[in-house]
């Protein structure tokens, strides 16, 4: 018998697609477009639930965000901008961080995309979700932070864990996850994976492989930092004994992996080596361990290689094949000269990796996850509510997923330790119980 494919709900609203960061701004959430046409082009459709994503309500934000960063991303429009300069400072927002038209939206949009996938896996209604307009790790709790304003992977992590006891974060995006790292890093519920560029000041900075997280969280943070021009084989070296071995120590229930196309060849921003296959590779993978999965976007500023790789590893989650002649869509244009999903890797960047860096970096973590007891114990209780629910008119409803009050009905367990105990406690984990309603 052939085996059961995987039920794959996908994300996605063009809307996202239609906002500008500005002139020379590198962030091109019109990508999102061209890889959304490309998996129409392929007729990939046909075999994923397409969704609409539900808008995020501030409440949603406010699960991380602090109120008054949430309620300054809700006032604030280009036309304001000289009238709030302080608190553009304090919010980080300026060069990398625009106020842009339309930027309000855009946050629900993306954010809204990530949530309604940890919804739907918490409810067993999919097995795989993607959301390539998701995946914006930099966002911190009051501030904006590299092209990212409201962190969607942190709230997609905590509406996981209202049903999971242990959640595993992946981030493949040539940036490190930082905002992600930064939020969980004092629990042992979450662990961060993140494979990037350090050193030469590159963005943001963080991302040690000596950062390994702190009180609870300590050994539960993972960084594998590269120099520039890693390849296909040199990231594999680490990617898959590493991920490996968290699989087994870690035992998640469910897995967010961010896909940032920024670590490909040729990125505007970028500085690796990785063909679309060694990228794909990865969610290969880790769609192998056949635990509930959650595949977001993230950087990646070569467009036609964004639209190409998101494509690709949409195809790679449904098992499906595709064929290299890339097809006729609006977009054609871009994928000049060759027009093909995998065009031959231009490796202009020299691989500063040696194999005794790789080494050393590999023996390093692989002695700090050996510090890790094997799957931490979690009792279960009753599980807080889903995401923030407003009061609607069932007839308002917009969404193809009307879930929302199918779900409301239904009763499922969780941890009993699931709240907020103080601003460092991101996943609502305590000693005491706070039962919900
Ligand atoms: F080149 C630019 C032109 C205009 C505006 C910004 C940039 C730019 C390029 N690289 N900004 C950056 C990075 N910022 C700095 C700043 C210098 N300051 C002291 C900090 O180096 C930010 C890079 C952000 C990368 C985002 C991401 O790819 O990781 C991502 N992931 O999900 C969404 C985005
Ligand atoms: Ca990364």
């Amino acid at each position: 018998m052939a085996p059961r494919k995987d039920r794959v709900s996908y994300f996605f609203d063009a809307d996202v697609g239609s906002v500008y960061y500005g002139p020379n701004h590198p962030m091109k959430p019109h990508r999102l477009c061209m890889a959304h046409s490309l998996i129409l082009g392929y007729g990939l459709h046909e075999k994923l639930e397409v969704y609409r994503p539900h808008k995020a309500y501030p409440q949603e934000f406010a699960q991380f965000h602090s109120t008054d960063y949430v309620e300054f991303l809700h006032r604030i429009t280009p036309e304001m901008t000289d009238y709030y300069k302080d608190q553009l400072v304090r919010y980080n927002m300026g060069e990398d961080c625009p106020v842009f038209d339309g930027l309000i939206d855009f946050c629900k949009i993306y954010t809204g995309g990530t949530i309604d996938g940890a919804v739907r896996l918490n409810h067993g209604l999919c097995d795989i979700a993607i959301n390539w307009s998701g995946g914006l790790h930099h966002a911190k709790k009051q501030e904006a932070s590299g092209f990212c304003y409201i962190n969607d992977l942190v709230l997609g992590i905590l509406e996981l864990l209202k049903y999971h006891a242990r959640v595993l974060y992946i981030d493949i995006d040539i940036h490190h996850g930082d905002g992600v790292e930064e939020a969980f890093y004092m629990t042992d519920r979450v662990m961060t994976v993140s494979f990037h560029k350090y050193g030469d000041y590159f963005f943001p900075g963080t991302g040690d492989v000596k950062d390994i997280g702190e009180r609870d969280g300590k050994f539960y943070a993972v960084n594998v930092p590269f120099k520039d021009g890693i390849d296909d084989a040199g990231f594999h070296k680490l990617f898959k004994p590493v991920m490996t071995k968290v699989m087994e120590i870690f035992q998640p229930g469910a897995v967010v992996l961010q896909c940032g196309a920024d670590s490909l060849a040729g990125d505007r921003l970028g500085c690796f080596n990785l063909s679309i296959d060694g990228h794909a590779e990865c969610v290969k993978f880790m769609k192998k361990f056949a635990v509930p999965l959650l595949v977001t976007g993230g950087g990646g500023y070569t467009k036609q290689n964004v639209a190409r790789a998101w494509t690709y590893e949409t195809a790679v989650l449904l098992d499906a094949q595709l064929p290299n002649e890339l097809p006729v869509t609006e977009y054609y244009e871009y994928f000049r000269p060759d027009y093909l999903l995998k065009p031959p890797v231009n490796t202009l960047i020299d691989n500063g990796n040696a194999k005794s860096y790789l080494q050393a970096i590999k023996n390093t973590i692989m002695e700090n996850l050996r510090a890790i007891v094997h799957a931490p114990s979690v009792q279960m209780h009753e599980v807080p509510p889903d995401s923030y629910i407003p009061e609607v008119d069932q007839d308002d409803l917009t969404s193809p997923d009307e879930r929302f009050s199918q779900f409301q009905k239904d009763k499922m367990v969780a941890r009993d330790d699931e709240y907020y105990e103080d601003e460092y406690d991101q996943d609502h984990d305590t000693e005491e119980p706070r039962r919900h309603a």
